[in-house]
């Protein structure tokens, strides 16, 4: 048995993982740990997901509803997706087989900020947790639990659930422990100002409390994190990154930003890393990130001296950067923090921080609404995830996108966008590979000369004449003519493109 269970009566629990799933029962409400491809359990989805199964074959119902922190895997979502072992999830999902299965109506899922989503199970709106599974590197010798590569939702959940399962993973680094800082925001009335002034602030502990009694299983585990690798940047993720940076130096002009201290949030992807990129290159020194997750880029800024801290939730790393992190852990846990996602995305320390949030979008409006989710209004691709806690509080918000997808079939900038996640209130800047919106202090009309700028050649034309059409309706406020504001989005569905066929 592993050395890393140093509590005698839980070294009493361990199990294996099909002994442990008996604790799962159909109809639980189940919390795991897990965020982005990190810190989640190995073994206990598919040993619920072979439950879920065998039911099914006997005629029987068995489905749970799934909460985690952010999305997990294929071994954890994809599994419990494809047995349809799952009846609703939330907050985050980005699984290939759960995608489908939402889109079909075969389950439900609910995209939550991921900031309120470890309240809203505190508040009950979920009703009882029955099991919270969390995945750990060690049980100290009082039953606590010391997290692995991310921290997620997994307080509220181990504090909610009426029984928790353990899964010590011996492929996590025990140096992570240190890394974590654990603090949750006490209930009403008692709330206090959360002690976080700078990025790089320690105000918790390193490990998460329990209730020993609440323990039904101990499972040992020893397989990696999912770890997608990164593509490498293409030409227009170059190009966007680009315009970023010149958008980070027009700053600096402004007064508005200075070249030491910039504090960054990110989403992840290529144009983020191509980003960190040139941020090496870049005058900008003592960089801080107050964000989501930690990724390779930032390991980089970290590794070169230009970045002095990276406080998040989780790691989102290629398999190369996490082996690298399983092994010198021990050095960079003393800049690198792992905090709950209800403190790493909470808008008082976000708005405090001022931070720059950078996130990617499915499509923009010509006012500057945002859609991070749904296609053409009502396919789900992932979820909001931080994206809204980061726009609607940072000190500027940015969306970096390519200004078209699929092949030039899809334009970015649409006259309304089909689905909202991001208002016009909220979101600050645009950038393309064709340059940078900036739409801060103008009105509605005024944005729409600088949206249609950095929109694919072929879609300004378009844009323009949906701009002549709404510009003849009677008022003219936000001017919409709502008998055209969607002909991109029918157009799409009708003849496979955005563009007009006779313009081709
Ligand atoms: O699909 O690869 O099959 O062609 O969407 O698009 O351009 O590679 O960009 O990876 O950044 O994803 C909004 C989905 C963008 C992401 C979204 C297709 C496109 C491609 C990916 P293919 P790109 P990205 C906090 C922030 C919400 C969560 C978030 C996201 C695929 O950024 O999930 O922001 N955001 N968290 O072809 C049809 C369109 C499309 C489209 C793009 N209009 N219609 N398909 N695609 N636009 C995160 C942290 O701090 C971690």
């Amino acid at each position: 048995m592993s050395d890393r269970i140093a509590s005698a009566k839980l070294r009493d629990k361990v199990m294996s993982a099909e002994e442990a799933a008996e604790f799962v029962e159909h109809g639980d409400k189940v919390g795991i740990s897990g965020f982005t491809g990190a810190g989640y359990p190995k073994a206990l989805p598919g040993a619920i997901a072979e439950k879920a199964k065998a039911a099914h074959d006997k005629g029987q119902d068995f489905k749970i509803d799934l909460f985690t922190g952010a999305s997990t895997a294929p071994e954890c979502d994809g599994v419990l997706a494809e047995a349809g072992a799952l009846r609703y999830r939330m907050p985050y999902q980005s699984d290939p087989q759960m995608r489908n299965k939402i889109n079909a109506g075969e389950m439900k899922f609910q995209d939550i900020h991921l900031s309120h989503s470890g309240m809203m199970v505190e508040q009950g709106f979920f009703g009882d947790i029955n099991v919270a599974i969390i995945e750990a590197v060690r049980i100290t010798e009082d039953g606590n639990i010391v997290p692995s590569s991310s921290v997620g939702n997994s307080v509220e959940f181990l504090n909610a659930a009426q029984k928790i399962i353990i899964e010590v993973n011996s492929w996590q680094s025990e140096d992570l422990e240190g890394m974590h800082d654990i603090w949750t925001v006490p209930p009403l009335p008692n709330r206090i100002p959360i002690p976080i002034t700078k990025a790089g602030d320690r105000i918790g502990t390193t490990y998460i409390e329990i209730d020993p009694e609440k323990v039904v299983a101990v499972v040992e585990t020893n397989d990696p994190d999912r770890n997608a690798p990164f593509k490498a940047p293409d030409e227009v993720s170059e190009q966007i990154a680009g315009n970023f940076l010149d958008f980070l130096e027009h700053e600096v002009q402004a007064g508005r930003l200075a070249y030491d201290g910039y504090v960054m949030q990110s989403g992840v992807g290529n144009v983020p890393n191509a980003v960190m990129a040139g941020l090496m290159e870049s005058k900008f020194e003592n960089i801080q990130a107050y964000t989501e997750v930690i990724q390779d880029g930032m390991v980089d800024l970290i590794d070169a001296g230009k970045m002095t801290v990276a406080s998040a939730t989780s790691f989102s790393l290629s398999p190369e950067y996490a082996e690298k992190m399983n092994n010198e852990a021990a050095r960079y846990r003393e800049s690198i923090i792992l905090r709950p996602q209800s403190i790493s995305n909470h808008p008082e320390v976000i708005r405090r921080t001022g931070l720059i949030a950078t996130n990617g979008m499915i499509e923009a409006d010509i006012y500057g609404n945002a859609n991070s989710t749904h296609i053409n209004g009502s396919r789900l691709m992932n979820a909001l995830g931080g994206s809204g806690d980061f726009t609607r509080n940072a000190y500027i918000s940015s969306f970096i996108s390519p200004s078209e997808a699929k092949g030039g079939a899809i334009s970015a900038i649409v006259p309304m966008v089909s689905h909202v996640d991001h208002t016009e209130h909220d979101a600050m800047v645009f950038i393309t590979e064709y340059g940078v919106a900036d739409l801060r202090g103008l009105a509605p009309r005024d944005r729409v000369a600088k949206m249609i700028s950095i929109a694919h050649p072929t879609y300004r034309p378009l844009l323009e004449e949906y701009v002549e059409l709404a510009s003849k309706c009677k008022y003219q406020s936000t001017p919409h003519d709502l008998k055209h504001a969607f002909d991109f989005h029918n157009r799409i569905e009708e003849t496979g493109t955005m563009q007009k066929k006779d313009a081709q």
